[in-house]
């Protein structure tokens, strides 16, 4: 049979040419598919010399750089299972996923090395190395010495191929696993539905820690054969100035609001673009509309998710075998993508028809094995026959179009990342004078929604909102960090006794736009 290896398929699209350029960084450096080839081998021969047991999981907290690309490769070069990390996440967080996911081997930037080998020494990892954005780290130093030839290991669509941990809406958060079938049949069918082509250009300017930046746009371009141009970090003036030899964009809302907010955003700038991509959070129709008025380019808005990959998308041309529409509609996640089932089910676990609001769920090869060591998580999160229940709220138009309008999961998503105000309000309500917390997400023009914190001191205690925000910059990821913190007395509650958080949602929206408490 076949060897189902993402990487082997990844590596069979590779030009001819391998001496042409794959990667082309914003600080002048070029590296060619055989750069990719023999760097990838070389570090998958390094995890192979370590005698890892099969299924090991690689954990990997470092800077965005092409060498960290590398090393995801090289993890499924070698078989094993790749384990991204938000380079926010502080140490309690870290703990959290390292204990976990028990890792054989922990990558962390240089500067970390000291308290991250500290906590993946006692959670029992064997390795810990360093690997930072400037081509340092004992990482490297121990792969420059192996060979640079490596027989791709054979693995089954059924093998994981990496862990992402997703926060819940209650507890802590759970790692969805991928298996190597899933993100394969994900990318094959996205290079034909997006119409990759031969000369396609990806601009690549997100984080490679999610589905977005190290999947979607990852993988497109490498399916495709196609160079990348690798900003290490998004730069909406680095952007336009690249533009020009870019064919592909893919970037998160917030991505396209700051472009908007350069002046140099114009038709001449985008004229060699060929597709412009959304995604990870609600595009706003103000922002698809005026996108269309300053480029000329309508924006393809699609749908996913860490335990999916990619569920919707809107078209790319028109295609009889899905739909006869070729529209791209602002506000709509378009259609469910070939090979996924995609239903609205109601309270009583019906299934609705056209228009009508509901969840919605979905099957099919992309949807994730599981949660890792929750099998109780993932059966709550599965139906009797199959389906995954995503937690977003949504409906699908007469012509098959899908609009989500809201989440039954209670989650802020803030520039693209995704921030559950439990694993938030669980941290204020240990801070000293605290009696209990909410937060919840209010609109916010630049990233999209933000979390606001009401605190409610217990009786006598004097809390201070600005400390409140002090304490969790020490203890949380920064974009965790609601960016506003409000005292209030009580917290309105329902006859069930239940924070009634869309009134508060409501409220706090107005006081944040008006500045104007009730
Ligand atoms: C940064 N900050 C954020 C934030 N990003 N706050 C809330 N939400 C965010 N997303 C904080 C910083 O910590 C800092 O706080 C302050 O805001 C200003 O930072 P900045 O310099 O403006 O931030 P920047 O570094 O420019 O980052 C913004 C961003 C980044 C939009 C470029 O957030 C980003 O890359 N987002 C993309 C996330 C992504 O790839 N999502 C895909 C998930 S996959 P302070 O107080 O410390 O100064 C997925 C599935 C799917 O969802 O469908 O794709
Ligand atoms: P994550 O767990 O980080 O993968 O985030 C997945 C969630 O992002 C989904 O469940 C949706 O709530 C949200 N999401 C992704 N794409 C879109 C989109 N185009 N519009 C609205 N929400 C989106």
């Amino acid at each position: 049979m076949k060897n189902q290896n993402l990487f082997a398929a990844l590596r069979r699209a590779f030009p001819t040419d391998l001496d042409s350029v794959a990667i082309e960084t914003d600080s002048g450096l070029h590296y060619s598919w055989r750069d990719l080839d023999r760097a990838t081998a070389m570090m998958a021969n390094l995890l192979l010399s370590l005698k890892l047991a099969p299924g090991s999981r690689i954990a990997v907290q470092v800077e965005k750089s092409v060498e960290a690309l590398m090393l995801y490769l090289a993890t499924l070069r070698a078989g094993y299972v790749f384990l991204p990390l938000n380079t926010a996440y502080q140490s309690a967080e870290i703990e959290y996923f390292i204990g976990n996911a028990e890792p054989a081997v922990v990558v962390c930037a240089p500067k970390n090395f000291g308290w991250v080998s500290k906590i993946a020494f006692k959670a029992g990892t064997g390795c810990v190395f360093t690997l930072s954005d400037d081509r340092t780290g004992s990482l490297l130093e121990r792969a420059v010495h192996c060979s640079d030839q490596h027989a791709i290991a054979t693995r089954g669509a059924d093998d994981l191929a990496a862990i992402l941990y997703t926060s819940g809406t209650t507890g802590r958060s759970k790692g969805a696993m991928l298996s190597h079938g899933n993100m394969l049949s994900n990318a094959l069918m996205l290079k034909d539905y997006w119409g990759w082509t031969a000369g396609d250009v990806l601009m690549h300017v997100l984080p490679i820690f999610h589905v977005h930046g190290l999947f979607v746009a990852v993988h497109g371009a490498l399916l495709n054969g196609s160079k990348m141009i690798w900003l290490a970090k998004f730069d909406p003036q680095q952007v336009l100035q690249k533009l020009p030899g870019a064919t592909v964009f893919m970037g998160v809302p917030t991505l396209y609001v700051r472009l908007l907010a350069e002046p140099g955003l114009n038709r001449e700038v985008a004229a060699n673009m060929r597709l412009f991509i959304a995604g990870s959070a609600p595009l706003l129709i103000e922002t698809f509309n005026e996108w269309v008025a300053r480029t000329g380019h309508t924006i393809l808005e699609r749908y996913g998710m860490s335990e999916t990959v990619m569920l919707t998308s809107n078209p790319y041309v028109a295609d009889a075998r899905y739909s006869n529409q070729s529209e791209r509609r602002g506000g709509t996640v378009g259609f469910p993508l070939p090979g996924v089932s995609l239903r609205v089910q109601g309270e009583d676990g019906q299934t609705l028809a056209a228009g009508e609001v509901g969840g919605i769920q979905v099957k099919g090869p992309n949807v994730f094995v599981g949660y890792w060591q929750m099998p109780e998580k993932t059966r709550e999160e599965f139906t009797d026959d199959g389906y995954f229940k995503t937690g977003d709220v949504g409906r699908t138009d007469p012509d098959g179009y899908v609009t989500i309008v809201g989440r039954s999961k209670d989650l802020i998503i803030s520039g693209g990342y995704n921030v559950y105000p439990a694993e938030i309000e669980g941290y204020i309500n240990t801070l000293l004078g605290v009696a209990e917390s909410a937060v919840v997400g209010v609109p916010d023009t630049d990233f999209g929604e933000v979390g606001v914190a009401l605190v409610v001191p217990k009786p006598g205690a004097s809390v201070e909102p600005a400390n409140i925000l002090l304490k969790l910059k020490t203890m949380l990821a920064n974009f965790k960090v609601p960016k506003r913190c409000f005292v209030v007395a009580e917290l309105p509650r329902n006859t069930m006794g239940k924070v009634q958080k869309n009134s508060l949602r409501d409220e706090y929206q107005h006081v944040m736009a008006t500045g104007v408490r009730p």
